[in-house]
């Protein structure tokens, strides 16, 4: 099997690291800074023989080496500075994202495209457009990296271990994020029934605002670890064929009422890329976030037709 990474800086390389390490695929790194991507990919190839892997990695300077790929992960693109939303990335990145998306669309038209460049869901929206591919065939990470952070703020906060807590994670990658409260239990018991609701409040507030959080922290880029092991485990579901069930932004069409948008619903990830969409019962108040994120990200993706 194969990967390729556009976009070699930290969750591209991170998300190298962990395919490689997993022994999933062989990966091709290309950046536009290509000593960068020459860099991690020697660096990486020294972690692997550190660890007695058989997996190849190499720095690619032309799209052609990613063809026959069976997944292309983008994550080109500027990260946020700190105070910036990511939406405040869509010009640039659209522009940087497109010219990628035509040359996987030339070099890789078999492959599966896994968007990681925010402002995500608008990208995916556009890497499709642009690409003619199937609907099935893109997809953006974010449900994954949300729920993965509710998860860990819940645990933090209720003593509780991230295996015993199951959450799920809808909507767009920012502010308009819909955590699902009927569907998100710790140690078998729904969270109402063992938090106060501004306790619940709080929490949700701090899986919105951690990006961020990280941005500020890092003062230079913007998390890393959380985004490429989501990114991973994406890829590891796709490549194995497992079915597994997790969130992620893709193409709606009537599923949830919703059309014409790419955004984070559960989805069942397998070598087809997105095998189904789940459409799992919403509460009134969860759908009607789900819709008003939808419309956000239907503005946005206007506002990216008419830039282009
Ligand atoms: C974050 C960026 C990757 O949420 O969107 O950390």
């Amino acid at each position: 099997m194969k990967v390729s990474i556009v976009g070699a800086g930290n969750v591209g390389s991170t998300t190298a690291l962990f395919i490689a390490n997993s022994g999933l695929a062989d990966i091709v790194i290309v950046d536009i800074l290509s000593d960068l991507a020459k860099a991690k990919a020697m660096d990486i190839s020294h972690a692997l023989s550190a660890l007695d892997s058989d997996v190849t990695i190499q720095a690619a300077d032309d799209y052609k080496e990613i063809s026959g790929s069976d997944i292309v992960v983008i994550t080109a693109g500027l990260a946020r500075k700190p105070g910036m939303s990511r939406e405040d990335l869509l010009k640039t990145n659209s522009d940087i994202v497109g010219q990628i998306v035509l040359k996987v669309k030339e070099s890789a038209p078999d492959s599966i495209i896994v968007m990681v460049t925010n402002p995500l869901d608008s990208m995916a929206y556009m890497a499709l457009g642009l690409s003619g591919f199937d609907a099935k065939k893109v997809i953006g990470m974010a449900g994954v990296l949300d729920s993965s952070r509710f998860t860990q703020i819940l645990s933090e906060n209720l003593n509780v271990k991230r295996s015993e807590i199951e959450s799920t994670v809808l909507g767009s990658h920012g502010d308009l994020m819909v955590p699902l409260l009927s569907k998100t239990k710790a140690g078998g018991r729904e969270l109402r029934d063992i938090l106060k609701p501004e306790q619940i409040e709080d929490i949700l507030e701090k899986t919105k605002k951690c990006g961020g959080q990280i941005v500020s922290l890092l003062k230079s880029g913007s998390a890393y670890y959380g985004p490429a092991a989501s990114c991973f485990k994406m890829c590891k579901a796709i490549l194995n064929d497992t079915k597994e069930i997790m969130c992620a932004s893709v193409y709606l069409d009537g599923e949830y009422g919703l059309n014409d948008v790419c955004i984070g619903v559960p989805v069942r990830l397998g070598k087809k890329g997105v095998e189904e969409i789940i459409e799992v019962e919403l509460s009134k108040d969860e759908l009607a976030d789900l819709q008003g994120a939808a419309q956000a990200l239907k503005e946005n993706n206007k506002c990216m037709k008419q830039t282009e």
